[in-house]
């Protein structure tokens, strides 16, 4: 086990308050794996999915309250408010302790503790960081062994360290009335009760490695990202690797796993991350990134062999599904998988299912399966090193508004569009679909300290490094006048991409506009497309009337954070004002 004392007092107070029957401590074995699935699977928790189509496969239904994040009961228990900023939740930390540190008194008793020691990133590099997580629930137990490198491993790599992020997590009763996610930023603490569910009760993910991380890297000098990490290898071999951040449901776990179309010959792409990036300078001045997770927590719907047809493979065994449909032969169903839904369905609450009824898969319906799977996984995605990024890339869902692409004129500039993104909200959360707001880096669930310190610091980034990322915007989903994409998005997305390297590499020509450098006409590659040079005109179309409306909801956005919003920004949304203004006087 361990002979960590900071770590064994550590469990032995949790132990005392939570009162388990029994404690059990993750190795990361087979064996334990077994175990862990047979008794899952005893309790009904787990339902193994037909062995010779799925094989290692199982279905996880969650309570049916607890399917999403649950942004409005997450906290940062800074000392001072100020410090969790205008746009998170904010609880003192003695209001923790009072309420949601009560509610541990006893929780696990009749259950067992399992302590769930875990690294995220490389096994060894100097940029991975040891969690260890405290939990009742074996489905977490099993799902962190999937998502992070667990087990014997993680107390290897701590050895006698103090510096791991403690993580408590109890299912508590499942009562959304009594469900916490609290942050103790300044001593690297989680605590989590009352749900089950992704984001809410692996801690490791957005918890550690965004809301906690992003904290360190502030203080550190390093970023903690939403963003998934991905190489694209051109047909003379060169890869180059970029990192993007879309809010949840937005693409990343897609893009990352892109198969370029038969039409765009030579060119391949090498999956590093799909969810969080790790990024800091490295000697030579470049920016490198690191997945911080073993494992892809992906959203399920939509998933088929023409949209990711390299999520379709990863997904085939060893993978835990939550909250999907069941067919009569025990495979899991999700809407976007065929046409025509199979007869004879289970729903994702385990209900009988006709056609006409509402979804059979939740659609926050999720897979959890290991990274080392996927076939387009990068031969570089363990370097603990990381990657040397050339571009960031931010995008969101915005049917209307954002064209499909444009590059920042400097970094100051990305910035600024990285601050000003939104996108209409998704079931990733709780909470209406389909509401635009803005969602600056696609952080704002997960940013761990004042989002306008958070700017400072990406501004800052930019002046530290020799050879920073050129930053650019995109958006797959705008939409026609009858609601439908226009862009044909998934694997044609890399004609974008394109697009992109070539203005890293120094080519690729640009047309400016008020909010940045379009792509020329002729640019991007059509070719083998139904897409058209004037589709491409309407994708790419500036509204500068919709735009002054844009600018002034920036405004307002930026007038939350009062004094402590840099002055750069400010100034960047001035200049945008202005060149919004001059570009009607140009029409006219
Ligand atoms: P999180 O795991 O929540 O952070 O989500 P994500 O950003 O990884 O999103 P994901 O790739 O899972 O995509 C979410 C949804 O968007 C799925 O239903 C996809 O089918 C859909 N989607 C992804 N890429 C595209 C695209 O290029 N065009 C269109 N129209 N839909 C897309
Ligand atoms: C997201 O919502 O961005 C996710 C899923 O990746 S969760 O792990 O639930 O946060
Ligand atoms: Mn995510």
């Amino acid at each position: 086990m361990t002979e960590n004392k900071d770590l064994l007092d550590w469990v032995a107070g949790v132990e005392k308050k939570v009162r388990p029957a029994k404690v059990s401590w993750c190795d990361g074995s087979e064996e334990e794996k077994a175990c862990l699935i047979a008794d899952l699977s005893a309790s009904g928790h787990l339902i193994p999915l037909n062995e010779e189509k799925w094989p290692g496969c199982h279905l996880h239904r969650s309570h049916h309250q607890d399917v999403a994040r649950t942004e409005h009961l997450t906290f940062i228990c800074t000392e001072n408010e100020e410090d969790a900023g205008p746009t998170n939740h904010w609880m003192s930390p003695k209001d923790a302790d009072r309420k949601v540190g009560s509610l541990f008194e006893g929780c696990m008793e009749g259950r067992t503790m399992y302590v769930v020691p875990f690294i995220m990133g490389p096994a060894g590099s100097p940029h991975s960081k040891v969690g260890v997580q405290i939990t009742d629930s074996a489905y977490v137990a099993l799902s962190l062994r999937t998502m992070t490198r667990m087990g014997n491993i993680a107390l290897e790599q701590l050895g006698t360290s103090t510096d791991f992020a403690r993580c408590l997590h109890s299912l508590g009763d499942l009562n959304p009335d009594r469900r916490f996610i609290c942050h103790f930023q300044e001593k690297s603490e989680i605590w989590s009760y009352g749900s089950g569910y992704g984001g809410n009760a692996l801690l490791s993910k957005k918890c550690f490695a965004l809301r906690v991380a992003s904290w360190m890297a502030k203080e550190e000098g390093w970023l903690a990202e939403h963003m998934l990490i991905m190489g694209i290898e051109d047909p003379q071999g060169k890869v180059s690797y970029i990192a993007a951040a879309f809010p949840s449901a937005c693409g990343k776990t897609n893009l990352a796993m892109l198969v370029p179309p038969l039409s765009q010959k030579g060119y391949k792409v090498w999956t590093v991350g799909d969810d969080i990036a790790w990024m800091r300078y490295g000697k030579d001045g470049q920016l490198y990134a690191i997945n911080p997770e073993a494992g892809f927590f992906g959203v399920v719907p939509g998933t088929n062999t023409k949209t990711n047809p390299n999520a379709e493979k990863t997904i085939q065994k060893n993978t835990i599904f939550t909250n999907v449909a069941m067919t009569p032969d025990r495979s899991p169903w999700w809407e976007g998988r065929d046409k025509t839904a199979p007869a004879g369905m289970i729903d994702w609450q385990g209900r009988p299912w006709r056609s006409g009824d509402a979804a059979a898969a939740h659609p926050n319906s999720r897979f959890t399966t290991p990274a080392a799977q996927c076939p387009s996984i990068s031969p570089e995605w363990e370097n603990p090193e990381g990657v040397p990024i050339s571009a960031i890339i931010f995008g969101g869902r915005r049917a209307k508004l954002a064209p499909l692409v444009f590059e920042s004129f400097n970094w100051q500039h990305g910035v600024y569009l990285g601050a000003t993104m939104a996108s209409e909200t998704t079931a990733a959360a709780t909470g209406a679909v389909g509401v635009v707001r803005r969602d600056p880096f696609a952080m704002i669930p997960f940013c761990g300290y004042n989002m306008a310190d958070y700017f400072s610091h990406w501004l800052e980034m930019g002046r530290k490094g020799e050879n920073p990322p050129s930053i650019f915007h995109v958006n797959w989903f705008k939409t026609d006048e009858e609601g439908r994409f226009m862009w044909p998005g998934f694997g044609e997305n890399l004609r974008v991409l394109r697009w992109i390297l070539d203005r890293v590499h120094g080519k690729g020509a640009t047309t400016d506009s008020a909010i940045g450098h379009l792509p020329a006409p002729g640019a991007i590659d059509l070719e083998g497309l139904e897409t058209t040079e004037a589709d491409m005109e309407a994708l790419l179309n500036i509204d500068v009337e919709a735009w002054n409306a844009e600018a002034e909801d920036h405004k307002a956005f930026f007038e939350k954070f009062g004094d402590r919003m840099p002055d750069v920004l400010l100034r960047e949304h001035q200049s945008l004002v202005e060149r919004l203004s001059r570009s009607v006087t140009q029409e006219v």
